[in-house]
């Protein structure tokens, strides 16, 4: 099952001044910054409170103009784009979804961030919104 809401997935067009936004207006800590060429994101995470317990706020910037966030970018603008879920185990968690009628839109887990593993509920399954399944690293 799901544990705790692992982050929230933003879309951004510029990395660097959505960090300097994010802690300078709600005074959020980036811990962790990656380029992620599978996914086509160059990402932060950003820390909410003092401690990691208070979850993360993820900043997505596209890396080319036909990966996904670029293709969010051009018909959304930014704003939120994906709600992730950490879980213990993304197959076990993907394979509860799918038998629930959810289209997830990779057979096997792919890598996330800091040697994760996700999964994705497509976004018409779930309501409109696109769900994360995020296993973390051991
Ligand atoms: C598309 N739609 C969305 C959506 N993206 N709805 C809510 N939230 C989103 N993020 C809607 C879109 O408006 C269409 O609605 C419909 O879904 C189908 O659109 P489509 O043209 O068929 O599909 P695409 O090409 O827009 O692709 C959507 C999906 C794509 C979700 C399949 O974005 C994808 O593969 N995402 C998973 C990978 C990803 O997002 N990577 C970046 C984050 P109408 O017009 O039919 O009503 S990387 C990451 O999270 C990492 C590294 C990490 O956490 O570790």
């Amino acid at each position: 099952g799901l544990l705790r809401i692992d982050h929230v997935g933003v879309a951004v067009a510029d990395l660097d001044a959505a960090i300097e936004f994010y802690s300078r207006v709600f005074g959020m800590t980036c811990v962790h910054v990656e380029e992620n060429q599978d996914q086509g994101v160059r990402e932060a995470m950003m820390s909410v409170g003092p401690t990691p317990a208070g979850g993360c706020v993820q900043l997505l910037a596209p890396l080319s103009p036909t990966s996904a966030i670029a293709k969010f970018l051009d018909r959304s603008g930014p704003g939120v784009q994906q709600v992730a879920y950490t879980v213990r185990d993304v197959e076990a968690a993907a394979a509860a979804l799918r038998s629930r009628g959810m289209r997830l839109l990779y057979d096997a887990p792919r890598r996330g961030t800091a040697g994760s593993r996700i999964n994705f509920v497509h976004p018409k399954d779930a309501g409109g919104v696109l769900v994360e399944l995020v296993e973390p690293p051991r």
